[in-house]
């Protein structure tokens, strides 16, 4: 494990060690993406651990605070965008970072052909820019890209590992291809301590309302309580390895805490078809999916990624990590989650 931040940030402007005995300094944390899925839970788990958050946050004519509204107090917002190198810089330079969680990103892969130059610009080259703003001014800061299964796309091998060769599938997966690689190199060229978590899908009831299983549970609970009766959706053969988004923050941490920078898959080792979801959610609900569920083939994607499972080995034995809840509890909490939402 590491040992904590420089004298200098936690004298100009962390609490003062107390007691006396505890020399624990605080440690200072940049998350970009706050707003999204990620960045509210892993910006929560590290408040509850004594960090003092400092959030990116690009503008929007919208409030997009919704998901960090509770501990938006706790939060040192500050205003940039993934594809600005100059906001980077400052947000950089503001926050004096111990530690940086580049979470941002153009992530639903769907959008990726529409948009895919916009994509790479934001999760490609934003990689990129963010690396180079912390070469500058911080660069001991311990630096966490979150790279995606999507990087496996078209799967050369079944569990995917660290080692498995990549092979995208859409202009997301290659512009995290990208990332990837710019965070090895970072690594290598300058001995920065840059490390890639490889995690596979992950979920919640704060999930992006476009991604298929927050559609889903959404969907369910709509038509439960009698908005809507059917539920269009693309593939349903499509197999992923599912788990819950407030583990998988907690890998990105035990990442950033390790002597030394590495690549690790975040996973949970079972895979499940987009068809067994629809199964669980609905029955949950007391509904048959085969009533509701209709295929659309304007869900259907250009090219598909087919099978994603993730051999969590290497984050078991080497972080210690392992994730608490089953599928079917994160189906079933959020399902409930929408029902509840739309029965208020
Ligand atoms: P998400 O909910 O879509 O959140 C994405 C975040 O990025 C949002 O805060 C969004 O801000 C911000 N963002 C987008 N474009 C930006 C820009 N140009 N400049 C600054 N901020 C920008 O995604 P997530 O599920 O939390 O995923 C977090 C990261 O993990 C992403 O990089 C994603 O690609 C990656 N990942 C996710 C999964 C998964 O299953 N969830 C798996 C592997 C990797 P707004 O709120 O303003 O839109
Ligand atoms: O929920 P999805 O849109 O997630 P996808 O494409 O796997 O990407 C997510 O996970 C990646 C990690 O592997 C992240 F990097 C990425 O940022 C994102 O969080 O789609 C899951 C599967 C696909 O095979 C898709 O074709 O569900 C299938 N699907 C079937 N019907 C659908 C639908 N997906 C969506 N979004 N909407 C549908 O109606």
């Amino acid at each position: 494990m590491r040992s904590a931040g420089s004298m200098l940030v936690c004298f100009s402007n962390g609490p003062l060690p107390s007691p006396i005995g505890d020399m624990k300094m605080t440690q200072r944390a940049l998350i970009t993406g706050l707003t999204g899925q990620d960045g509210s839970y892993l910006a929560e788990s590290l408040l509850a651990k004594g960090y003092e958050v400092y959030g990116l946050v690009r503008r929007s004519s919208n409030d997009p605070m919704d998901r960090v509204r509770h501990i938006k107090d706790d939060i040192h917002v500050l205003a940039g965008d993934m594809s600005d190198q100059a906001s980077l810089i400052d947000a950089v330079e503001e926050s004096r970072p111990d530690e940086v969680y580049n979470l941002a990103a153009q992530s639903f892969v769907g959008d990726s052909w529409r948009e895919a130059a916009y994509t790479g610009d934001v999760d490609a080259l934003g990689v990129t820019r963010l690396l180079e703003a912390i070469r500058r001014s911080r660069p001991n800061a311990h630096f966490y890209q979150a790279s995606s299964s999507e990087m496996f796309g078209k799967v050369h091998e079944t569990p995917q590992t660290e080692t498995t060769p990549f092979h995208p599938r859409s202009p997301y997966g290659v512009a995290k291809v990208y990332g990837y690689y710019m965070t090895l190199n970072y690594r290598e060229s300058f001995g920065m301590h840059a490390s890639n978590g490889i995690l596979f899908n992950h979920e919640s009831p704060r999930r992006g309302i476009e991604f298929v299983t927050r559609k889903i549970t959404d969907g369910v609970a709509r038509i439960k309580l009698g908005k809507q009766d059917e539920l269009r959706l693309g593939n349903l053969d499509a197999k992923r390895d599912w788990g819950f988004a407030g583990d998988y923050v907690e890998a990105m941490w035990l990442l950033l805490q390790q002597e030394e920078p590495d690549d690790c898959v975040i996973a949970t080792g079972e895979t499940h078809t987009v068809r067994e979801f629809c199964e669980i959610a609905f029955g949950c609900a007391g509904l048959d999916y085969t009533d509701h569920v209709v295929v659309d083939q304007r869900f259907v994607r250009p090219a598909e990624v087919e099978l994603l499972l993730g051999d969590p080995s290497k984050a078991r034995t080497v972080l210690g990590w392992e994730p608490k809840v089953t599928f079917r509890e994160l189906v079933e909490m959020m399902v409930d989650s929408d029902l509840a939402r739309l029965s208020a």
